[in-house]
């Protein structure tokens, strides 16, 4: 298949881009390097010791004779672009990932939030309007989120794969309505996510696109079998307090001797994926893809769940390494229940990989072996959700 991955340099999209390149799809990464700006802005880098992307496709071809094309170009204001990029190579599927993705980022000032904003909902939109405008029709996948549900709303209720059947009260009785879940976002960035799913859900009824949204938990590990092929290939590793999520954060912290940074009680329960499930995830999702005609297809593409606390305690046990109940930069619920409904992906034969599998190696193969990158002061997170809220010192000082 000829694929298009918007936002492919990223930590999702580069290993999904390797994944499929290595099954012999014909590839187009369309990217903006939006993403690397970013880290020049807050002055921090990627734990692993990424290389410019022209050089991770160069080596790629080199390790496996495969061929992968870049277009350097912004979704979000470049529509004329898009479109000719588009008409020329006519993808049958397009997998767009080329969104700000973090939340403490997009409620850092009314700058990140406004930018948050205008770049992903413009992003998605002028994908939809090009793809309508060029006449073509790709199967488009989309990376959603698991926060677009929230958290606690349903209390124990599982959180369904996108809709929730309701009754609708009529004079002549109830009818059974199924409707996209109610939205509940927790942030700016969140919210952009909300909104998209109303693009796709308007694109899908109009004009008959063929959409899938993932609505993914957090992911954690770095490295797929196609990244590890070559240090060259390595994949991108956050662990500052606005990119850093929080299961990676804490094996970076184990890795560095840091004590692992719970916020407030550390109660929040959160849905988890591999990254070398995600790149199969989306795997399957491309092969999937809806009919013309039908609703937006929607997986909750998660594998586990666990509260914060239990995952510290995890990491701390394994390593020796202290806890830091520190207080919560966020607006969110102290303790929350999430029960989540994942079958579809199971039913297509996803494995999923464990949390007990693998967690050890990530502290001394990724995070041990590059702990020497780190600078602690990116450490604490200090993006607040409303100006005011109190936030932990530095844990560690440089030496
Ligand atoms: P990332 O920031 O590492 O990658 C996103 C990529 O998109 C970057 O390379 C960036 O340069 C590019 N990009 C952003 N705006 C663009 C634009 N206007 N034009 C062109 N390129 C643009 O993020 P990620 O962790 O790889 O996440 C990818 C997607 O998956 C996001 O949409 C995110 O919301 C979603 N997601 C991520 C996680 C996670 O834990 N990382 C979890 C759930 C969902
Ligand atoms: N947390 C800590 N300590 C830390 C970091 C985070 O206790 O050092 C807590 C946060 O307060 C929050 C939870 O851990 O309660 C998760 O935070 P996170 O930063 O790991 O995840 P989140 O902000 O939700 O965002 C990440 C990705 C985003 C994706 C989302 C999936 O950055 O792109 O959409 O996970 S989900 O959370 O399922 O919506």
């Amino acid at each position: 298949m000829k694929i298009l991955v918007l936002g492919g340099d990223g930590f999702c999209g580069w290993p999904t881009t390797l994944h499929l390149s290595e099954r012999g799809h014909d590839i187009t990464i369309v990217d903006n390097l939006s993403r690397r700006a970013i880290d020049i802005e807050l002055e921090v880098e990627s734990l692993t010791p990424i290389r410019p992307l022209g050089e991770r496709i160069r080596v790629w071809n080199e390790v496996s004779g495969r061929k992968i094309g870049f277009e350097l170009l912004d979704l979000a204001t470049e529509f004329e672009r898009l479109c000719e990029l588009l008409s020329d190579i006519r993808p049958d599927a397009i997998i767009h990932f080329g969104e700000q993705r973090a939340a403490p980022y997009s409620m850092r000032s009314a700058r990140t939030k406004r930018y948050t904003v205008d770049n992903n909902v413009r992003a998605t939109h002028n994908l939809l309007a090009a793809v309508v405008a060029e006449g073509l029709d790709p199967s488009i996948v989309h990376l959603g989120t698991m926060g677009v549900y929230g958290y606690g709303w349903s209390g124990s209720a599982p959180i369904p794969e996108g809709y929730l059947t309701v009754k609708v009260p009529t004079a002549e009785g109830d009818i059974d309505r199924e409707i996209l879940h109610p939205a509940n976002p927790g942030s700016v960035y969140h919210l952009t996510k909300t909104l998209d799913q109303l693009m796709f859900a308007f694109y899908a009824k109009n004009d008959g696109l063929r959409i899938t949204d993932l609505h993914q938990g957090i992911v954690w590990g770095t490295q797929t079998a196609e990244t590890a092929r070559d240090v060259r290939l390595i994949n991108r590793f956050d662990y500052d307090g606005d990119y850093g999520t929080v299961l990676n954060r804490f094996l970076m912290q184990a890795a560095i001797g840091h004590p692992l940074t719970v916020h407030g009680t550390g109660g929040q329960t959160r849905a988890f994926i591999h990254i070398r499930d995600t790149v199969r995830c989306v795997e399957l999702a491309v092969n999937n893809p809806p009919e013309r005609g039908d609703r937006v297809s929607v997986f909750n593409q998660i594998t586990e769940t666990h509260r914060v606390v239990d995952l510290a305690k995890i990491v701390g046990d394994m390593t020796d390494s202290e806890i830091a109940y520190l207080p919560n930069p966020r607006k969110e619920a102290e303790a929350n229940d999430l029960v989540v409904s994942n079958h579809r992906f199971l039913e297509l034969g996803l494995e999923p990989t464990t949390l007990t599998e693998g967690l050890m190696d990530e502290v001394t193969d990724v995070a041990g072996k590059y702990k020497d990158r780190a600078d602690v002061s990116k450490i604490i997170a200090r993006s607040v959700w409303r100006s005011g809220m109190e936030t932990s010192p530095d844990l560690v000082v440089k030496s």
